[in-house]
């Protein structure tokens, strides 16, 4: 079994809970004692750290932000002087100033142990040869995943970004084992390979680890098939130490959060009100172990469910679901939460993962309407009015029983929907116009 720290990943419920709690309040101390953000917010939600005598208290505390973090930057939210810093990093957003965050040494010990851990789950052993093709710098997944491999005992590639071609001959030559990427990096790396005339079931490449954005089931089987690997979902964000938050094992059933580490919760993206386990919400997250850069209930923006049974690989941790778009992204329809990225999976499994679609949504007098466009493509009988009706209807009720609300699902010319940059669907919301 590839199980790392078998101690904190199979530990018995009660007895992690325990440890939570013991952990969560150490850091509560910390960040009250050292963050005059958290002071404040304790003051105002008339908690003190003493208060928290279970780990249903922590629903009390409010919600921390990304907006929180803007306000205090650079260095408003680190709990030890930056004489003890010995790194910093940064989020990876593009247009407003970025989040910094800081580690102390021991912040990186842990954190190298936590992505052994991911990786270890992942099937890395010594024996790998790790390519690492994420950006060194201020993004957390190249170093993350490099000393995290080094600890296991892995050699160590770190290529870094672009230049293709050169990744390949790397590939070839160093006799690459485990390639760590983006899902979209990996289908440049196939479509590259094909072009060159490589087969890539000829390299030594047995696993991939993808993460830093989406790996769709569609995804994941393409990179499979095409690389000839085993592909594993990580994740994680700068804020709460970068990757090595989640992972998935061999069984490919969600990704194993380490709770010895961080304490998961789901939220009403809309209420911030916590939901009950199993529910459909926005992932907030506890730092545990964290000393330079506590986070508590810090919003991820990212949706997602939990699960708390016990997985066939023996781990006791929740497990989270593939993350299915962001807070920001959730629109409301008739009352209910409809995440674009649920109709988009519809559609990729139906159509193929190329379907070009528009989601539009309006209101008549007091009701919400709900369209979905598909551009006509082969396969979807444009010309063939009996069977395109057929086709309609079924995607209608697959929509349905997903989002839980109708939609009208019409089929466009092709290439009258506007194309947006990597992204294949759109959202019309005229309700806001
Ligand atoms: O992307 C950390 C990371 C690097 C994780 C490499 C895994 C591998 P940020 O740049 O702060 O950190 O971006 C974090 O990326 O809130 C999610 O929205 C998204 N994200 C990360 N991993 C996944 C994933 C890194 N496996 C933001 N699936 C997060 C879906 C992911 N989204």
């Amino acid at each position: 079994m590839n199980i790392r720290d078998a101690k904190y990943e199979c530990m018995p419920r009660e007895e992690l809970e325990q440890l939570q709690l013991e952990r969560l309040q150490a850091t509560l101390n910390r960040a009250y004692k050292n963050v005059t953000f958290y002071r404040k917010m304790f003051h105002k939600s008339n908690v003190i750290p003493e208060d928290m005598q279970a780990l249903s208290g922590l629903a009390k505390l409010p919600l921390t932000t990304q907006e929180d973090l803007r306000v205090n930057y650079p260095y408003g939210m680190f709990a030890v002087p930056l004489r003890e810093v010995v790194r910093v990093h940064s989020s990876s957003g593009t247009t407003e100033k970025p989040v910094v965050v800081g580690y102390t040494r021991n912040d990186i010990k842990v954190w190298t142990n936590l992505v052994a851990r991911v990786m270890t789950a992942a099937g890395v052993t010594r024996d790998d040869m790790v390519q690492i093709t994420f950006s060194y710098g201020l993004y957390t997944g190249a170093f993350g995943f490099h000393y995290g491999a080094e600890a296991i005992g892995a050699s160590v590639i770190p290529t870094g970004t672009g230049n293709t071609e050169k990744q390949i001959m790397i590939m070839q030559d160093y006799k690459t084992t485990a390639l760590v990427s983006t899902p979209t990096y990996a289908i440049t790396l196939a479509e590259r390979m094909e072009k060159l005339g490589v087969n890539p079931k000829g390299l030594s490449l047995r696993v991939g680890l993808f993460g830093g954005e989406p790996l769709s089931e569609a995804l994941r089987s393409e990179i499979e098939t095409r690389l000839g690997i085993s592909a594993t979902d990580n994740y994680g964000l700068s804020e709460i130490i970068g990757p090595g938050v989640a992972g998935e094992c061999e069984y490919k059933c969600g990704m194993h959060i380490f709770e010895d580490a961080f304490i998961p919760e789901i939220v009403d993206p809309l209420s911030g009100k916590q939901l009950p386990a199993g529910s459909t919400g926005e992932l907030v997250l506890t730092t545990l172990t964290k000393e330079a850069f506590p986070m508590i209930r810090y919003r991820t923006g990212d949706i997602t469910s939990l699960v708390y049974t016990p997985c066939n690989c023996g781990r006791t941790i929740a497990r989270m679901a593939k993350t299915m778009g962001r807070s920001d992204d959730m629109l409301i329809i008739k009352g209910v939460n409809v995440f674009p990225s649920q109709i988009g999976a519809v559609l990729t499994a139906v159509v193929g993962a190329e379907a070009q679609y528009e989601i539009v949504v309006d209101r008549k007098g007091a009701q919400d309407l709900l369209e979905v466009h598909i551009e006509a493509a082969e396969g979807i009988f444009f010309d063939e009015m009996k069977r395109q009706k057929a086709f309609l209807e079924m995607v209608e009720k697959k929509i349905r029983s997903v989002i839980g609300v109708g939609a009208a699902v019409k089929l466009v010319a092709p290439n009258t929907i506007p194309r947006h940059e990597r992204t294949t669907g759109r959202v019309v919301d005229k309700r806001m116009i």
